[in-house]
């Protein structure tokens, strides 16, 4: 993105924040000789990621952790996890019956997604949103690696009196950073694979609380152990059950077997 229209930091922020960073990749370029040669290596590289609009992707790839860990690691409730660089605001807001937009055929398991929205002791929230966003059966997102339907995946729901949501919406994969681009390139270079395991993103939200950004994960998932990111946190992984008995479907009005996964969020007081 360019165009300047982001503030930049002012004052003694600025000075701390740009004048500290620049001195230690001065240290840095020092202790480790960094030669002219690679000086312009990394000059070309940073163009090549910026010419391919990967800033976001790279930057979250090997930053957001620590972003998120500095923001949201001493809150209670529900543990925060990455926001990554595929979200979009104001995706649709959806009604009964509960299901995220999504394709005539589109690929993959269905998934029965419910669970309740709480405050951190234990109170229940009626009226908490839900934006929900994933990759679908082939690891890809709407709008960054399929333009239509624009908000394919991507919705936002409330929860009802007791708390409670429930949405359909289909198993996502795992997404392999693209092996094309140069933070593909820099991670095959590095002899690392380019996987972060299935997810589903999730920001939680209600007056009064803080806004919890968070993924869900799925056990059993093959790169759950070895996300290239680094985002999996323990209470976040998740167990999906497959159910395919005629009364299930039947409940549900399904015609083909589906995976449930219920899962309970809780919110931390707004900070003071
Ligand atoms: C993703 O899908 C993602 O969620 C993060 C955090 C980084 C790269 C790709
Ligand atoms: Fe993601």
């Amino acid at each position: 993105m360019s165009g300047g229209k982001t503030p930049i930091l002012t004052g003694a922020r600025l000075e701390t924040v740009f004048c500290e960073l620049v001195k230690e990749l001065r240290a840095f370029i020092l202790s480790h000789d960094v030669s002219y040669d690679e000086y312009h290596q990394a000059l070309g590289f940073l163009a090549e990621v910026g010419a391919a609009g990967e800033l976001p992707l790279l930057l979250d790839v090997f930053l957001e952790t620590m972003v998120d860990e500095v923001n949201n690691g001493r809150k209670p409730g529900t543990a925060s996890c990455l926001e990554g660089p595929f979200y979009v605001p104001a995706a649709p807001l959806i009604r009964r019956p509960y299901a995220l937009p999504q394709r005539e055929n589109e690929p993959g398991e269905i998934l029965l997604f419910s669970g309740a929205v709480r405050s951190a002791d234990g109170r229940p929230l009626a009226g908490a949103m839900l934006d929900l966003w994933q990759a679908d059966a082939t690891g890809a997102y709407s709008q960054f690696n399929y333009p239509e339907p624009r908000y394919n995946l991507r919705g936002r729901l409330q929860t009802n009196e007791e708390g409670r949501f429930h949405v359909r919406t289909v198993v996502p994969a795992g997404y392999e950073i693209p092996k094309a681009g140069p933070t593909g390139k820099l991670l095959a270079a590095l002899g690392r694979h380019a996987f972060r395991p299935a997810h589903l993103h999730v920001k939680v939200s209600h007056e009064g609380f803080g806004q919890l950004t968070t993924q869900l994960y799925i056990a059993g998932d093959p790169w759950i152990d070895s996300d290239v990111v680094g985002a999996v946190k323990p209470s976040l992984v998740t167990r999906l059950t497959r159910h395919d008995s005629p009364a299930d479907l039947e409940a549900h009005g399904l015609k083909r077997p589906y995976f449930a996964l219920d899962y309970d969020f809780s919110l931390a007081p707004l900070a003071a």
